[in-house]
């Protein structure tokens, strides 16, 4: 490169060396930032500033020094890209390293949801009782002592009414002790709202929620689950009860169960039966949780009274039903081996993550 002038020249030369030596050095944005400043900065850079200085050199020097700055001015300029995509590349690297995501490290755990044991127990009845003809319905919680009580041939002062004595929420109507509102005790409302409703044939299953007054022990609680059911036709008889609830409990605990049925005493029902299966833990051998009498009791049963009917409008000389009233609590316990009915609305997580993964 030549140029009108040796000091001209060696200016130049100069200050290309000191550019190109400084920018090998530099190892971030930030310095390339300030090194392009100093040399290439349009309006302070030491390159610009050789051109300024040219008014000081004779009208014949200038064209050839102004094209000598400038052939510098590009091959520095060139110098910087290449430099800059190299720290800027270093840079990215360094930030991609820092954001990097495993994707081969396993996932994290989302904590799922998991059905009640007395959800999934329900369900699973449903499903038994669906495949017999029997249609699942609910009903209210909060219920009339006449259907609670008076229409299941309960009059009051039935002393039965205390073994069933609930939480008293209010009054309908003008006379207080004929039809009270109470929180339900038994599931068996349903039967006089349901027959009320439909003519026979009837074949329903009510699954819900009862209250009771009720010292609570690894047994009781003062709030659980029934089921109910409700057969009622022409010539319903007491082997269409067995039949129904012997299959119920081979499906529910194992084709090798045994039921049993022995004589009991419910108002709304004539006869009336306790039943009960052998037990699920021991196979009836007797053990800790059916008390060593191998045999576990499931709920109650019989075939629906005259009355029953008679107070709902069905005529007894031509229908007749049976019912049965099972605690679903029970039930799950004797299933999945529970020994204390207070775990099922204790909260405690541990116990409800047993369950996870149950399916019916
Ligand atoms: C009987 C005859 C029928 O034709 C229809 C239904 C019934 C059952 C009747 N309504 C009834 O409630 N009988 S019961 O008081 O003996 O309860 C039935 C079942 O509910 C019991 O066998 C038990 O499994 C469950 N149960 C009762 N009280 C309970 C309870 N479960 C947990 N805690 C309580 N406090």
């Amino acid at each position: 490169m030549t140029t009108g002038g040796s000091i001209e020249v060696g200016q130049i030369e100069a200050l290309e060396r000191e550019a190109t030596d400084r920018l090998a050095q530099i190892a971030d944005e930030a310095a390339l930032e300030g090194w392009f400043r100093e040399f290439l900065g349009r309006k302070d850079g030491k390159l610009s500033g050789l051109l300024r200085g040219m008014g000081a050199l004779s009208p014949e020097e200038r064209p050839r020094f102004g094209a000598a700055v400038n052939a510098t001015k590009d091959r520095v300029t060139a110098a910087y890209e290449a430099r800059k995509a190299t720290v800027g590349g270093a840079a990215l690297t360094a930030r991609l390293a820092a954001d990097a995501v495993d994707i081969t490290q396993p996932g994290r755990p989302v904590p799922m949801g998991t059905l009640h044991p007395t959800t999934l127990v329900t369900r699973e009845l449903s499903a038994i009782f669906a495949l017999l003809g029997f249609q699942t319905i609910e009903g209210p919680e909060v219920e009339e002592t006449r259907y609670n009580f008076d229409l299941l041939n309960i009059p009051t002062n039935h002393p039965a009414r205390d073994k069933w004595d609930t939480f008293y929420v209010g009054s309908r109507g003008t006379d207080d002790t004929v039809n009270e509102i109470v929180l339900r005790t038994h599931t068996s409302p349903m039967q006089a709202r349901t027959m009320q409703r439909q003519d026979p044939p009837v074949r329903v299953i009510v699954p819900g929620r009862c209250y009771r007054y009720e010292a609570t022990d690894a047994s009781h609680e003062a709030i659980f689950f029934q089921l109910e059911g409700l057969a009622v036709d022409k010539k319903i008889t007491m082997s269409d009860l067995k039949g129904t609830l012997t299959e119920m409990t081979r499906q529910l605990f194992g084709s090798s169960t045994k039921v049993r049925f022995r004589c009991d005493f419910f108002p709304f029902v004539e006869p009336g039966v306790d039943f009960s299966a052998t037990c699920a833990v021991c196979g009836g051998k007797g053990c800790r949780v059916c008390k060593g009498t191998g045999w576990l009791e499931l709920g109650g049963a019989g075939m629906v009274h005259p009355n029953v009917l008679r107070n709902v409008g069905y005529d007894p000389a031509i229908y007749s039903g049976f019912a049965f009233g099972l605690g679903i609590e029970r039930i799950v316990m004797i299933k999945y081996g529970i020994d204390d009915i207070r775990n099922f609305y204790a909260n405690d997580l541990r116990f409800l993550e047993e369950f996870a993964g149950t399916r019916i």
